[in-house]
């Protein structure tokens, strides 16, 4: 599949590691890749799913010490630690070499070694960047052919270049005691043993294109960002971009393919998904900032997700789908996970591959799915994918959106006063643990622009790209930030504000506010919504004016919070940073 020289010195130094019995390139046809899933389904690694209801949709399940990311074993290899920073776990790149070469070795003894050659974005997209992965695993192959655009037409656009993010994946023996997820942004490798589960092994999606992305992005001038991409179509026809960063387990993907409610349907507003999880971001020749998603699938968690929740989310998972750690509805062979709806099926596998009464089995307080369950689902397939998914270009943006789970602190939503302070909102981003008890505020989790996990580098570094960004972009042009809370609760416990499709007339501010026709009142914190439409909807004025006011107490505390966290940084942190928190803390003394 190529003559490229860099690509098969690597590969044959891999596989004199690794020992693969045979290499096999992924090309990227529909024939091979069917042939593939015949496999998975002989050996046992994926189980063929009802074809009537659900064509081309397959399950698998995987080792019970295998369901999620795993951040403890998860490093950022820079030559120094301080360049990794301190939100980030460090290893010396030669320390971590020698260790990895030794589980490594002979780890695909018997094994076939897959070549899959992919494109994070459009194939050719100026925005685009190209990975090579090696796994010895058929659903690791299955899942990125789904998530990213793979085969020879990635190879013949790579031709001759060097210029690949090179990635190592084996599932080994899944020791969990010996499971590592490792970058070495430096040398654009990701190295990853001993888990088979999406996010430690589809090593495009969390690996590359935030970790490793994120580092290319600041040597070369662009962002990688953990945002969904949205658009808002108004009556008139006209789009609006919106990119959103919202801390893991916060509705990114429902926010994505939020559907308007009723009577905004019926003026003809309309939103459209760009992505739901990661957008890459440059500033365009006319001075505006562009995005694309980098994926071509989405790796969405399948527990909560039914047709009142999602129902485009739903509809994209109908045909071309592996489900992983769902329930199996045995009288049909299809899938079912709670919140799908409110029927657990009788004749259930559960994720663990147990067979059991699922009606008893969850009576009794068990889950059917695992609670990270996952659908990786072609985005193609998703009804209100935008049209401009593919547009090699990307869409302009004109928001930036930050939000958490805050219980009492963050209002509904309110703007940032210029790009500097926006880039502060970001950086004090932060979510409760969910378990709150009723009332009780849950324990604050910082989670900068919802990157904890995924950068690259340094953080306060970080800060500092985001801030330089701002400075190569005309204020006119560049967008405007804002942070939204779906969150808040009331003395109850309750959350106040409707969420899901509701969450559009808080879009709709935002970009009204973007063309300057929506009022607002300056706080100490930014600028706060005079007003949100409320047509049609059930909730009262002393509600609204709650969800859009502050207590200063309570931010001060917040303030006392962020400030403890933002010492880890030392003089590394951006000046600007500190400037803006202590213009917070003045603001609200006053
Ligand atoms: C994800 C995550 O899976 O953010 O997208 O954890
Ligand atoms: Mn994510």
């Amino acid at each position: 599949m190529t003559n490229n020289t860099a690509v098969k010195t690597w590969i044959d130094e891999m596989a004199a590691m690794c020992q693969p019995e045979k290499i096999v390139w992924i090309d990227g046809s529909e024939e091979q890749l069917e042939a593939l899933r015949a496999e998975a389904v002989s050996t046992g690694e994926m189980i063929k799913l009802n074809q009537e209801k659900l064509p081309g949709c397959y399950y698998h399940r995987t080792a019970v010490n295998d369901v999620a990311r795993v951040e403890d074993r998860t490093f950022i290899c820079t030559p120094t630690k301080e360049e990794a920073g301190p939100t980030n776990n460090w290893m010396a790149p030669d320390e971590m070499y020698a260790k990895l070469k030794a589980l490594y070795k002979g780890s695909m003894n018997g094994r076939t070694m897959y070549v899959i050659p992919y494109s994070m974005g459009p194939v050719g997209s100026p925005f685009s960047k190209i990975g090579i992965e090696l796994t010895d695993s058929i659903y690791v192959v299955l899942n990125m052919a789904i998530m990213t655009r793979v085969g020879q037409a990635v190879m013949d656009q790579l031709a001759d270049s060097p210029d690949f993010v090179k990635c190592l994946h084996s599932k080994k023996d899944v020791n969990p005691e010996e499971r590592y997820i490792v970058q070495f942004p430096q040398d654009s490798t990701i190295w990853s043993i001993n888990s088979g589960y999406g996010g430690n092994v589809l090593l495009g999606k969390k690996c590359f294109a935030l970790r490793i992305a994120s580092y290319l992005g600041m040597k070369e001038g662009w962002m990688a960002e953990h945002m969904l991409i949205l658009g808002l179509e108004n009556p008139q026809g006209e789009v609006k971009y919106i990119c959103a960063a919202f801390p893991s387990a916060c509705g990114k993907t429902n926010l994505a393919m939020l559907i308007p409610p009723k009577y905004l349907r019926d003026k003809g507003y309309k939103v459209w998904t760009v992505g739901d999880d990661i957008s890459w971001l440059r500033i365009g020749p006319d001075g505006r900032l562009y995005a694309i998603n980098p994926e071509a699938g989405f790796f969405g968690v399948a527990p909560g997700t039914s047709e009142k929740t999602n129902f485009n989310a739903l509809a994209a998972t109908k045909k071309n789908t592996i489900f992983t750690n769902v329930a199996i509805n045995n009288a049909d062979n299809t899938v079912w996970w709670e919140g799908l709806d409110k029927n657990p099926p009788e004749d259930a596998t559960e994720w663990k591959g147990a067979r059991v009464n699922g009606k008893e089995y969850t009576a009794e307080g068990n889950k059917l799915a695992h609670p990270n369950s996952r659908f990786t689902a072609p985005a193609i397939n998703c009804p209100c994918i935008s049209k401009e998914f593919e547009n090699p270009a990307g869409v302009p943006v004109t928001a930036i959106v930050f939000g958490g789970r805050r219980a009492k602190v963050a209002p509904l939503v309110y703007q940032a006063r210029d790009w500097q302070h926006g880039v502060f909102i970001g950086a004090t981003m932060a979510s409760e643990t969910t378990a709150a008890a009723a009332g009780a505020v849950g324990v604050v989790r910082r989670d900068p622009m919802a990157m904890k996990p995924f950068a690259g580098y340094n953080m306060a570094d970080y800060f500092g790209h985001w801030l330089e960004m701002g400075k190569k972009m005309d204020p006119e042009k560049a967008p405007k930030i804002f942070h939204v809370n779906w969150f808040r609760q009331d003395e109850n416990g309750d959350f106040m504000w409707p969420g899901f499709g509701d969450n559009m007339r808080v879009l709709l501010w935002i970009l009204d506010r973007c063309a300057g026709k929506a009022d607002a009142v300056e706080s100490p914190i930014g600028y706060l919504p005079k007003e949100i439409d409320t047509t049609d909807l059930d909730i009262d004025d002393g509600v609204m004016k709650e969800l859009l006011s502050i207590d200063n107490d309570l931010w001060l505390e917040d303030v006392a919070n962020a400030r403890e966290y933002f010492a880890q940084f030392g003089n590394r942190l951006p000046k600007e940073i500190m400037d803006e928190l202590n213009k917070l803390e003045a603001n609200l003394k006053k």
